[in-house]
């Protein structure tokens, strides 16, 4: 089948959702009335400054102008219909944008700091947003700590994400292909590394996926763990390398002795990391925050095998 997706331009990026092409279609009018109304007022006034201007030192100023009702009632009325015009028009796109249809295929999306998930009606946590192709998507956003802001260029779908209170966007994505997802609103250190992707697959491949688990296809648990680093949001506070960010570096970690805040240092073996995924608060590193969010419902087991497994190769 053809792709439907309008390629983007040097301005805007693809057309990937069923109503990002009458985003842009009103984009462009307000765009074009702009440029249209700049070069008119432009150059009226050259013209005006350069006809009109002071031709000898002894020409005398005109008298006072008295108003001219036709001009003026033509510049109120004209703009007025201009932007009841582009008001009808943009709140109707809104509506299009914020109602989702009857029956459209829910996913709740979670936000903290720094990373995205999303959970599925029959309860699977993922990192990437899968969806069908062609099909409504309605998602009810939420946040478990502070502002954020879900924004999918291709799509033209931005919503702020809000702690204590659901927020809702949808689209209908129109072909399969990957898709980024950024936070849009400043929201802390990590900010610029709070992003995902959204997969569209066709609707046979992702009722395929919904039935699978464990890593992608012919990887292995160790290279889905080194995805899952950067997919989950861990990259924000934990390096690979040995440097130093809000938490301690994952280098070394497995398998040495872990001196805590308090209590005894303890052995950093799966049963201890898998602690630290979920209860991070149950055991502090000593010389750190207390600021690792809880990963529990957010990584399924075969996730934080894959994590852990990582860690492993990280020597
Ligand atoms: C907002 C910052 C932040 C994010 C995001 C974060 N962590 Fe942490 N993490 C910390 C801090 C701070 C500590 C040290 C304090 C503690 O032990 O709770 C820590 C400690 C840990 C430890 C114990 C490490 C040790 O040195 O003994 C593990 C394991 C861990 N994090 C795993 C993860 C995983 C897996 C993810 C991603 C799914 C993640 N963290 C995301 C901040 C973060
Ligand atoms: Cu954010």
């Amino acid at each position: 089948m053809a792709s439907e997706t309008a390629q983007g331009s040097f301005w805007m990026p693809p057309e990937a959702s069923t109503f990002a092409g009458d985003v842009d279609a009103l984009f462009d009018f307000i765009y074009w009335l702009n440029v249209f109304f700049f070069v008119a007022i432009t150059g009226a006034i050259v013209y005006f400054a350069i006809k009109y201007r002071r031709k000898s030192d002894d020409q005398l100023a005109t008298s006072q102008v008295g108003h001219n009702t036709l001009i003026e009632a033509a510049w109120t009325f004209i703009p007025l219909l201009i932007v009841i015009a582009i008001f009808v028009w943009g709140f109707r796109v809104y509506l299009d944008q914020s109602v989702a249809p009857d029956g459209a295929y829910e996913v709740k999306v979670t936000a903290q700091a720094y990373a995205w998930s999303y959970t599925y009606p029959d309860g699977r946590v993922e990192q990437e947003l899968v969806v069908p192709e062609d099909t409504p998507v309605k998602l009810v956003m939420a946040s478990k700590d502070l502002l954020h802001s879900f924004f999918v260029p291709d799509f033209r779908v931005k919503s702020d994400v809000i702690p204590g209170r659901y927020t809702t966007v949808w689209f209908e994505a129109k072909d399969p292909g990957e898709h980024i997802v950024f936070c849009t609103e400043y929201c802390g250190s990590g900010h610029s590394a709070m992003m995902s992707k959204v997969v569209v697959k066709t609707v046979p491949e992702f009722e395929e996926w919904l039935k699978s688990s464990g890593p992608p296809d012919g990887m292995s648990l160790a290279d889905w763990g080194a995805q899952l680093y950067t997919g989950a949001g861990c990259a924000a506070c934990h390096s690979v390398d040995g440097s130093q960010r809000v938490g301690p570096s994952w280098k070394g970690v497995f398998g040495s002795e872990r001196k805590m805040a308090e209590g005894p240092a303890v052995k950093a073996d799966e049963n201890y990391l898998r602690e630290s995924i979920l209860q991070p608060l149950n055991k502090v590193v000593a010389g750190y925050p207390p600021s690792m969010p809880s990963y529990q419902g957010q990584l399924s087991d075969a996730k934080i095998d894959a994590l852990i497994e990582y860690m492993k190769t990280l020597k």
